[in-house]
């Protein structure tokens, strides 16, 4: 862990001051060092009060994503967000991840961008990624899974998105098959899971999670504004971006453990229960194809299975869903 990772953390963990003597003692640097690192951070935005007598306190932290920021808010235990990297801006953080996962990198790894120039959506459709306005990231997994449970990624993002959102503003967010996280069916975060496997496994998988943070009403352009929303516009308030970052990471933590030890069931349960797709007639658009039924369930490698209107149960792994009426 960096050593600004170190006294951001060091500062937390409790309410009073921190003496310039602690911190040196703890990091194993002089106090001029842990001085110029106090300096450096308030550059970046950091409000750090410095008294003679009592040391350093934190005050306030700034609204931009620091990894060391966000390595100090997560436990050291943690898988995903291990290593974090932001950049100010990059295509798409999929392709800043998939290089990654090429030259051999562990599994954990997350990539934020403060913008996107090419963010994309499924099929190559395109995400708008305005900067500082969001929560635009990437994780580079290598599950232990068969090709085919790679849905169950999906579906356990979302399932974290969600709840870290509910955690976070206290807003109950629903779940719409496959990668869609609405707040008044309005679209407030989007799933993008690209795979990289042979027949028999997955080499590597990664998950693309796209959260409107602060945009107001007026930030998204008129085609997306009626589809679209912020949890800024829906709370009324700014949201702290790095504090909801380190939520989405500890839920995604939680629920790829549920994963990788085999209790998908649990992870299923918990989407069901938030899912605005069962139990309602659908049709289901995959390319030319389009299929129309009642959506009942997951099944146990994350595909929906839909009663179509011929009485069959059809398994569906992708598609785009629209709500008919009855
Ligand atoms: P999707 O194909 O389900 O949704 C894409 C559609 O969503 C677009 O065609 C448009 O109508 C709408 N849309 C575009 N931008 C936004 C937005 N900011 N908010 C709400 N609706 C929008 C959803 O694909 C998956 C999105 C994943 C995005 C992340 S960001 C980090 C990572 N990098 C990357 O390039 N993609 C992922």
């Amino acid at each position: 862990m960096s050593l600004d990772s170190q006294i951001l953390r060091a500062l937390r963990s409790t309410e009073a001051s921190v003496s310039g003597a602690d911190l040196s003692h703890r990091l194993g640097i002089s106090r001029a060092a842990v001085w110029a690192r106090i300096e450096e951070m308030r550059r970046l935005g950091y409000d750090i009060s410095a008294s003679p007598h009592l040391g350093y306190k934190l005050v306030s932290v700034p609204d931009v994503l620091h990894p060391d920021e966000l390595r100090s808010r997560l436990p050291e235990s943690v898988i995903i967000g291990r290593e974090i990297h932001v950049y100010q801006e990059t295509t798409s953080t999929n392709d800043v991840v998939e290089k990654f996962a090429r030259d051999g990198v562990r599994e954990g790894v997350v990539v934020f961008a403060e913008s996107q120039t090419k963010g994309r959506g499924r099929l190559g459709r395109k995400w708008l990624s305005p900067s500082g306005k969001g929560l635009w990231f990437s994780i580079l997994l290598r599950p232990q899974l068969r090709p085919q449970c790679a849905t169950q990624l999906t579906i356990a993002a979302g399932t974290a998105i969600r709840r870290a959102i509910s955690i976070h503003t206290g807003i109950e967010p629903e779940i719409k098959w496959p990668n869609d996280i609405l707040i008044k069916k309005k679209k407030v975060a989007g799933i993008l899971t690209e795979l990289n496997a042979e027949l028999d496994g997955i080499r590597y998988l990664i998950l693309g999670i796209g959260v409107d943070v602060n945009q107001s009403h007026e930030d998204f352009p008129p085609d997306i504004r009626p589809i679209a929303t912020s949890l800024s516009v829906e709370t009324k308030r700014p949201i702290l971006r790095a504090e909801l970052a380190c939520q989405l990471l500890t839920e995604l933590n939680v629920e790829y453990q549920k994963i990788a030890s085999k209790q998908f069931h649990t992870v299923a349960q918990e989407w069901q229960e938030n899912c605005s797709t069962l139990s309602q007639q659908v049709s289901i658009r995959m390319g030319e194809r389009c299929v129309k039924g009642v959506a009942e369930a997951l099944d146990e490698d994350g595909a929906l299975l839909l009663r179509t209107e011929h009485g069959h149960l059809e398994r569906i792994i992708g598609g785009d869903v629209t709500m008919e009426k009855r």
